[in-house]
């Protein structure tokens, strides 16, 4: 088990349906720490770049102008096995097939418009998290980032 980053895309579809606040809930609530976020319209090679893999497919065209169509929310997870964990709470990319308690089970409505992109492995986290964000932007979170949870007086926690 070790500790790790993701990245992770509230689309356009979820910022327009202002699910933006439940959604990054889940991520809180399930023990994961934002060490970035950022609001902003994707330009076009930037979105071109990260769906690379996806070039040639059908729905490559509608994919690109969805996700410029709108801004978006561009985090960092960080957090046990944050990667998989991440996926998990999404569920499968076809909200059809989502299972209620899943943001795309609970509010997805198909395949192309399914609110939240999520690394899908460590190294496309990397790559991912480096196409995104400087590492300036990237906060360490340190015991006194979170003393107003775990407060300590005299070396012993209260
Ligand atoms: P995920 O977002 O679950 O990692 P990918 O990487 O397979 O799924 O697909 C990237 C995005 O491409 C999806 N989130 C979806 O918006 C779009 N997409 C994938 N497959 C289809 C499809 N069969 N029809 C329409 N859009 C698709």
């Amino acid at each position: 088990m070790s500790i790790e980053r993701t990245l992770v895309i509230i689309k356009p579809d979820a910022v327009d349906r202002r699910l933006t606040g439940k959604i990054i809930d889940r991520f809180l609530a399930k023990g994961l720490d934002v060490v970035a976020m950022k609001m902003k319209r994707l330009e076009a090679d930037t979105v071109q770049k990260h769906y690379e893999v996806h070039k040639g497919r059908d729905f490559y065209g509608d994919l690109l102008e969805f996700m410029l169509s709108g801004p978006v929310i561009l985090m960092v997870l960080e957090g046990k096995e944050a990667v998989q964990v991440v996926r998990v709470l999404l569920g499968p990319t076809d909200a059809a097939q989502a299972s209620p308690g899943t943001i795309r089970g609970d509010w997805g409505l198909s395949t192309r418009y399914n609110l939240v992109h999520a690394s899908d492995s460590l190294g496309s986290a990397q790559k991912e998290i480096d196409l995104f964000f400087q590492d300036s932007e990237i906060c360490d979170v340190h015991e006194q980032d979170r003393r107003w949870i775990l407060a300590k007086k005299n070396d012993e926690w209260i």
